[in-house]
């Protein structure tokens, strides 16, 4: 199985002024890339991974017969992997608003307003780097919450459906230590609300 990075649809530039150029171009073309290769490194070690989607080692993580550092490196590389694709498809210039899902969030969270705001809250108390989540669990629910690291939904068994990279490599060129105003800009940049 080939695995490689989400072809971006939209420039580096793209984003700008809410997420610059320089930090763009850098979160891809060498952060990205390089959870990639170290994901490869270690999938090419075991042929029953060979055939596998990188979610379907995340999903199935615990019961993987491998040896404990390179679990450990499957999470910390096969997460940053397919995070970070799931980060650049749900960002771009336009937006594409889906009703279902706005509908579902309202229901859920009483209204995008305090959506948002839980989301922002969650983002920004991470402590240290990981990301902010919106998935559904198991029973198709909607949640909002942050796993360290680049710890995945995907091993928890939910769907992630919205992904905020905390990291500082994500943000520090333009905001330094502002998390909170990288978070509430990125909203600019979010395709799906
Ligand atoms: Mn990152």
């Amino acid at each position: 199985m080939e695995h490689t990075l989400y072809k971006l649809p939209y420039s580096f530039d793209a984003l700008e002024p809410y997420i610059d150029a320089a930090t763009m171009e850098i979160h891809y073309t060498k952060h990205h890339q390089a959870y990639l290769d170290n994901f490869k490194k270690v999938v090419e070690k075991y042929p029953e991974l060979q055939d596998k989607s990188a979610e379907n080692i995340l999903q199935n993580l615990k019961s993987l017969n491998v040896d404990e550092a390179d679990r450990k490196a499957l999470q910390n590389h096969g997460g940053g992997f397919v995070n970070h694709n799931i980060y650049w498809s749900i960002m771009g210039p336009e937006k594409e608003i889906d009703e279902t899902l706005v509908n579902d969030i309202e229901k859920t969270f009483d209204s995008l307003d305090s959506y948002k705001e839980l989301f922002n809250l969650t983002a920004t108390k991470q402590f240290g780097s990981g990301w902010a989540w919106l998935v559904r669990d198991e029973n198709q629910e909607l949640k909002v919450y942050s796993l360290p690291n680049q710890d995945s939904p995907l091993t928890l068994r939910h769907t992630p459906i919205l992904a905020l990279d905390v990291w500082e490599h994500a943000y520090y060129l333009k905001y330094q230590n502002k998390r909170a105003e990288y978070i509430e800009n990125w909203w600019n940049v979010v395709k799906i609300i």
